[in-house]
């Protein structure tokens, strides 16, 4: 069978699974920012950054030990964010959110491509790379407001600012984790979208749902540790995947 047919076949499937939900819960990782130009995890970055791995440089003990460096990545990351726009998986999402008004949207992105798109509550597992934190005292700083002429930059009482999103070795904020456990134990269909399901807790949330006999579908153009425990697998990007899946499961 050729894998176009194996496609649509699972789009079917998948659209079937969906159409009847009323509490899905989409779990998305980098993956799904691709289309818009932002570089995964495990992209090899280009230029400057070609040479860190950004499994070490989210790390607490990297802003720790170099915080000019974390800083200067963060920005750098910014900027690629600040000029990228949602692509037809961000827009799917939250169309699908309007259709079922049930759906929550659980990202480890801080690219706050979702919201850009027109998702609404969307739970933030690993926070966002436009809000900062001072490390003195905890204000939010949003991104605008900093000038970024000193790395790392410094909040208006002097101290160090750093990204608001989780770095691995931190625990992630109590409210999302709370929240996304919540709709993950009262979900009626678990989809992850465009991750690579390596990173815990995030991982962990597909396994929850099929442990409650939940129909899980992943949307990847690569296999996962996920993709033989799910029921359907979309072997495609998810700027095609969802829009094909939200048509098929709604209609135009
Ligand atoms: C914590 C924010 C308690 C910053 C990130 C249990 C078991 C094992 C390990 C652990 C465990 N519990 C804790 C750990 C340690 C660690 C962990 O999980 N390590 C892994 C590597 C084994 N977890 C933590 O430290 C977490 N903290 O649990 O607190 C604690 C505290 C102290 C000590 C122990 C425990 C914190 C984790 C959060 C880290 N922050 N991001 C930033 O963004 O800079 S993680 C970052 O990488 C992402 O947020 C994401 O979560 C993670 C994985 O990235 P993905 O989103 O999956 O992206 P990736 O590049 O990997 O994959 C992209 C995928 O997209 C690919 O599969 C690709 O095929 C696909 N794709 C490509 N194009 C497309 C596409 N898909 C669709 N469409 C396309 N077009």
């Amino acid at each position: 069978m050729n894998d176009e047919h194996e496609y649509q076949e699972a789009i079917e499937r998948a659209a079937e699974v969906l159409r009847d939900a009323q509490r899905p819960v989409i779990m998305t990782g980098a993956g799904v920012s691709a289309e818009s130009g932002i570089a995964t995890f495990r992209d090899p970055e280009e230029g400057l950054w070609a040479k860190y791995d950004p499994m070490e440089l989210a790390h607490i003990d990297a802003f720790e030990r170099d915080p000019e460096l974390v800083t200067r990545w963060y920005h750098w990351r910014f900027r690629k964010c600040k000029d990228a726009e949602p692509n037809a998986g961000h827009r799917a999402i939250a169309e699908l959110q309007r259709r079922v008004p049930g759906t929550v949207l659980v990202t480890q992105n801080i690219d706050g491509l979702h919201q850009a798109a027109g998702s609404e509550g969307v739970i933030e597992l690993h926070g966002s790379i436009l809000r900062w934190r001072c490390t003195d005292t905890g204000a939010i700083v949003p991104i605008e407001q900093i000038p970024f002429e000193e790395f790392p930059p410094r909040s208006i009482t002097g101290g160090l600012l750093r990204p608001d999103v989780v770095w691995f070795g931190e625990m992630l904020p109590p409210e999302a984790l709370e929240a996304a456990a919540e709709a993950v134990s009262a979900c009626d269909v678990f989809m992850s979208v465009g991750t690579s399901s390596v990173v815990y807790p995030a991982a962990g949330y597909a396994e929850m749902a099929a442990s409650r006999g939940v129909p899980t579908i992943e949307v990847n153009p690569e296999p996962t540790p996920l993709t033989a425990r799910v029921d359907v697998s979309l072997r495609s990007g998810a700027g095609r995947a969802m829009p094909d899946l939200v048509r098929m499961a709604f209609g135009n």
